[in-house]
């Protein structure tokens, strides 16, 4: 049976009617639809286990305690994590980049360098602008070439200003390249840098193994993988995260504390300040084991196939663009495209006249749409769920988009 045939049923809001028509949701980068298994999980967690977390001796509050932590073994297990001390629960992938260069950019001295690269989200190029400035340190980022991949050569060389950091994303969310982070996180540490890698478009659809790759840190979002917004993951290599002083403060991120100064919880709390999200990391758990039961590996086979199929009827619609790597092997499960003479917006209006739903804008992504060359693209996106049949509808839809102008 195909994944989405198997899949499909689990998503109910997959059954909504738009605009007459049945949805065929393109936009999982943005947002993954959630499966039953995960909506049913946080319901049950509010209505028989909830309490707060890590302060309250009662049986709710162990019980919550031990789901919310359980998640984090869940999390461990599911990157490859050495251990679970290495695994901060954040609010998402923007959460954990900007924890990051907060604690990081306290550390950085006048002629220190952070490198990113001209495809990361806004996520992955605004916290490191905010740690750079007033600390005289400077901001550089590696080159996307005409085939929207790295500048590998470009890379080595910046390599030689020694910066402190590397930020690079995974998979772009645009261009959907995948990145030799495992190369470009072995370089880093070799010219004495930290590597933080954005798998926020990553985690969803490939295996991802933290260890293997040999990254220090690692970002993604539960949201994008079939669980609830408002939870995401930071993982720091054990050494990286303990060396870091953490920029936030608040209740169970501490030991003991005085009026004028405070001891550091163990890992991983340390970086958890405040209240964390219970029933979020409930939903993540259950999403995991959905991800996890239906197998990365075939989960990663499905989406290439429709990736494929995407760049292929969509090139042989007359004047349309596409953004990033032509081969489907090279690239997540994201293809970005224009129609000649069709601004971006008005084409996602006619398809989701349609029922289409597709990302339209700039994609968080400005520095990249200027070195495309467009004020923005379209962009469908896909999951487990969706069908070969929606990949024809949308080419079909994408083909009549100029006579419906
Ligand atoms: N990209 C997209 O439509 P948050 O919002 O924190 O969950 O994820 C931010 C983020 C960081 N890095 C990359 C590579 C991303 O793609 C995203 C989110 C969505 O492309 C929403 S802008």
């Amino acid at each position: 049976m195909r994944l989405d045939e198997l899949t499909r049923p689990d998503f109910p809001i997959l059954g909504r009617l738009i605009n007459g028509r049945p949805l065929v949701y393109l936009d999982s980068a943005a947002s993954s639809q959630k499966p039953r298994q995960v909506i049913e999980a946080m319901a049950r967690y509010y209505e028989t286990s909830h309490a707060n977390v890590h302060r309250s001796i009662h049986t709710l509050g162990e019980e919550a305690t031990e789901l919310y932590e359980s998640a984090r073994d869940r999390v461990q297990r599911f990157i490859g994590a050495a251990s679970r001390e290495e695994i901060v629960f954040t609010r998402g992938t923007t959460d954990g980049l900007n924890l990051l260069a907060e604690a990081i950019g306290r550390t950085l001295r006048p002629g220190d360098e952070v490198l990113i690269t001209e495809m990361e989200h806004h996520s992955n190029v605004i916290p490191w602008q905010m740690a750079v400035r007033d600390r005289g340190a400077a901001l550089r980022a590696v080159p996307v070439t005409g085939d929207g991949v790295l500048d590998l050569a470009a890379f080595a060389r910046l390599l030689a200003g020694r910066p402190r950091v590397v930020a690079v994303a995974h998979v772009s969310n645009v261009l959907g390249t995948i990145n030799p982070v495992r190369e470009i996180a072995a370089r880093a540490r070799e010219a004495g840098a930290l590597s933080v890698v954005d798998g926020a478009q990553a985690a969803p659809h490939l295996p991802v193994d933290v260890s293997a790759l040999g990254c220090d840190f690692y970002a993604f979002s539960s949201h994008k993988m079939l669980g609830p917004t408002g939870i995401g993951v930071l993982y720091g290599r054990r050494a990286a995260l303990d060396a870091l002083e953490p920029a936030r403060g608040g209740g169970e991120m501490i030991k003991e504390v005085w009026l004028d100064r405070a001891q550091w919880n163990d890992l991983p709390w340390r970086f958890e300040p405040g209240t964390p999200p219970i029933a979020e990391a409930v939903g993540l758990l259950a999403a995991i084991e959905y991800l996890e039961k239906l197998g990365l590996e075939r989960i990663a086979e499905h989406e290439r196939a429709l990736t494929r199929a995407a760049l292929q009827a969509l090139a042989a619609v007359p004047d349309v663009t596409i953004y990033g790597p032509r081969d489907a092997d090279r690239k997540g499960a994201v293809v970005a495209f224009n129609v000649a003479g069709i601004h971006p917006h008005d084409a996602a209006a006619l398809l989701d006249a349609e029922g289409i739903a597709v990302r339209a804008g700039h994609h968080c992504a400005q520095p990249l749409m200027r070195r495309l060359g467009v004020v923005g693209t379209a962009r469908a996106s896909f999951s487990v769920y969706n069908s070969p049949e929606e990949v024809a509808a949308l080419a079909g839809a994408v083909a009549r988009l100029e006579s419906m102008l």
